[in-house]
């Protein structure tokens, strides 16, 4: 982006994403260009809250909710190495304040809304003055899934055709879907051991089953872009678990194995399967982590809430 000199507070939010079809693989890793295009839904008010403030020093200062990172820390690397695209070689310099109101690094999508707030905060505290695709350009830069927590509702992230990636970046698909709800089901929000930048880079080098994986997730794209046209809920659920049942099955083809499920992740996939037997359309999702992401209507709610208690819902479109 063109650099201006000067610099001077911002605070943006943007909202976590769950992908209904995944982004599990790169073409480029220094890009971020995926190997398959994906489509999410953005949380609404589940997400980051980012401010930037000009600093002094000679280094950006990284606290993230409430405690200041070591300059060393993997996140703290990343978000400077991010501000680096837009200082260039500028002495320009941040204090960066991510606030997280969903758990970190629990397979909860952080990182996506993280990015997205801090390339909104950037485009206001830098007066860059950008349009929303070169925002999701620039998010993607910083954490692929990002590009898509710069719009609300679904968002479908385009892998593009391009070498320099400016034709990848997310897309707002125009559609309203009330009573549509996300469950949260939190199994472990602590961090886990193998992030999704090095997982998917040892998928894509070690399973012969991923060569399987962009066929699979092209069909899903289309299956779900019509059950958002036609509100088929049913082929929405079906279609997203199918997708992150094969994306997970890609892990655990891949050498050392990867399986991100504990015990209780399965007792809850099966959970899912037996109110499913019993006639209660609900579905789940899960990326790279423990936790499932239950899908299901308003009007299921309360009765799925016995089964899962405490479930933290958000409805992306409303009731
Ligand atoms: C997704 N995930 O589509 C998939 C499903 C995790 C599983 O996007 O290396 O943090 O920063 O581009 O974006 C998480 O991957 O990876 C992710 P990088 P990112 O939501």
């Amino acid at each position: 982006p063109r650099v201006v000199k000067a610099s001077a507070s911002a605070e943006q939010f943007a909202p976590s994403n769950i992908a209904l079809c995944k982004y599990w693989g790169k073409r480029d890793r220094e890009l971020n260009l995926p190997i398959n295009a994906s489509l999410s839904v953005s949380l609404d008010y589940l997400g980051s809250h980012t401010r930037l403030i000009p600093v002094d020093g000679q280094r950006d200062e990284v606290w993230l909710n409430g405690q200041q990172l070591q300059p060393g820390a993997r996140f703290s690397q990343k978000v400077s190495a991010f501000i680096d695209l837009f200082r260039r070689d500028q002495d320009l310099y941040f204090r960066v304040e991510t606030r997280n109101n969903i758990p970190t690094a629990a397979g909860l999508a952080s990182s996506a809304s993280g990015f997205a707030a801090l390339t909104l905060a950037l485009n206001d505290a830098l007066a860059l003055d950008l349009p929303p695709e070169q925002l999701s350009i620039l998010a993607r830069m910083g954490s692929g899934s990002a590009c898509r927590s710069l719009f609300t509702g679904f968002v479908q992230w385009n892998m593009g055709l391009r070498e320099d990636g400016m034709d990848s970046h997310g897309i707002p698909l125009a559609r309203t879907w009330p009573g549509f709800c996300i469950g949260l089901v939190e199994i472990d929000a602590a961090e886990k051991a193998t992030d999704s930048r090095s997982g998917m880079q040892r998928t894509v080098e070690t399973a012969h089953l991923y060569q399987s994986w962009p066929l699979q997730a092209a069909a899903d794209l289309s299956k779900l872009q019509q059950a958002i046209e036609a509100r088929d809920f049913e082929l929405l659920g079906q279609t997203a678990e199918q997708n992150a049942l094969s994306m997970h099955a890609t892990m655990i083809a891949s050498w050392p194995p990867l399986l991100y499920w504990q015990p209780e992740s399965v007792a809850a996939m099966q959970k899912v399967w037996q109110l499913r037997a019993e006639g209660m359309p609900v579905y789940f999702t899960m990326d790279a982590g423990p936790n499932l992401k239950l899908l299901f209507q308003r009007e299921d709610r309360d009765a799925l809430l016995k089964h899962f208690p405490g479930l933290e819902t958000v409805e992306p479109f409303g009731p």
